[in-house]
């Protein structure tokens, strides 16, 4: 059975009757220990060899100084091994937002910790032999990891330490938890025929799509038909196949072909009423009306499609 060991973190700190509080109140099971108080805890016995864990709960949102300093000093028998557990930034490492509680990050030398297990940042972060960022078991926010070219974004994974003993090397091997894959994918369509690649390149994402939480951003220009086929092929379509989706379709321009025009009607007061229309969206110097007059096109298109049977 695995034991877990819980710490308040920045958005779950400490507080009177807060969550820690109500949480020791009801009847955890056995397998589950709370550390609230810092100071060194045995938690086990490896072949006779104790093991300590030191955690470093937050009583705080932001701490201006390093939780883990007592650390330092906090003693523990002879050749026990000694586990540190802290949640915050460790400086010098991509501050992209995400610097509050700094933690040293030469602690796990200066306190003789075989390994330092850090919480806060969302990624996978490998700071040294000793400390890494876990990265959250399940990905909570369309991020991806700095430098990636990939569309998968942060969180998802855990790691397994296989501590041998007190100042030896941890092995420490990434392994994959999450059940959702959260992919940002951004795209610039400029004409229709990218349509049928961004699918193909979509439901290529993952072996299995119902895993998928997808963060879609178009840009570009489409016609009319290609607009309704984005629609049918990717809103719908890939909409049906993935878990869940966010579109941001706002960056997406239409612009009518001569052909669009035709199968809105080749000529009478529909037509009239189509090309006053088109001249009024490709007029940008009043994009409100630019805007709306788009929308007006684009449904007298699919209303046109549908009333001949097309669609
Ligand atoms: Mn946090």
């Amino acid at each position: 059975m695995v034991t877990w060991h819980l710490m308040p973190g920045n958005h779950d700190h400490l507080r009177e009757n807060g969550l820690w509080d109500r949480l020791s109140r009801t009847n955890l099971p056995k397998n589950v220990h709370l550390h609230t108080t810092p100071g060194a805890v045995k938690i086990m016995d490896d072949d006779g060899t104790p093991v300590f864990l030191l955690p470093a709960p937050l009583p705080h949102i932001a701490s201006v100084d390093d939780l883990t300093g007592y650390m330092d000093k906090e003693a523990t028998p002879e050749g026990a091994i000694r586990i540190g557990m802290a949640h915050g930034s460790i400086q010098g490492f991509g501050s992209d937002g995400e610097a509050s509680n700094y933690v040293e990050p030469t602690r796990a030398d200066t306190a003789g910790l075989a390994y330092l297990a850090m919480g806060d940042w969302h990624r996978q972060v490998q700071i040294n032999d000793r400390v890494w960022y876990s990265g959250t078991p399940e990905p909570d926010l369309f991020k991806r990891p700095p430098g990636s070219s990939g569309t998968l974004c942060n969180g998802g994974t855990a790691l397994v330490v296989d501590i041998a003993g007190a100042r030896a090397t941890p092995t420490v091997l990434p392994v994959e938890a999450g059940r959702y894959r959260w992919h940002q994918v951004m795209k610039t369509l400029t004409e229709d025929s990218q349509i049928d690649l961004l699918e193909a390149e979509l439901r290529a994402l993952e072996p299995d799509l119902s895993r998928v939480v997808l963060d879609l951003q178009v840009t570009g220009t489409l016609s009319l038909a290609g607009r309704k086929r984005f629609e049918e092929r990717i809103i719908h379509g890939i909409g049906a196949a993935v878990c869940a989706t966010r579109w941001q379709d706002g960056g997406l321009v239409l612009e009518p072909t001569e052909a669009d025009m035709d199968d809105i009607d080749r000529s009478g007061f529909v037509r009239v009423a189509a090309d006053r229309l088109k001249v009024m969206a490709d007029d940008r110097s009043d994009q409100e009306r630019a805007r709306l007059a788009s929308l007006a096109l684009r449904r007298l298109y699919l209303e046109h499609l549908r009333q001949a049977g097309v669609s």
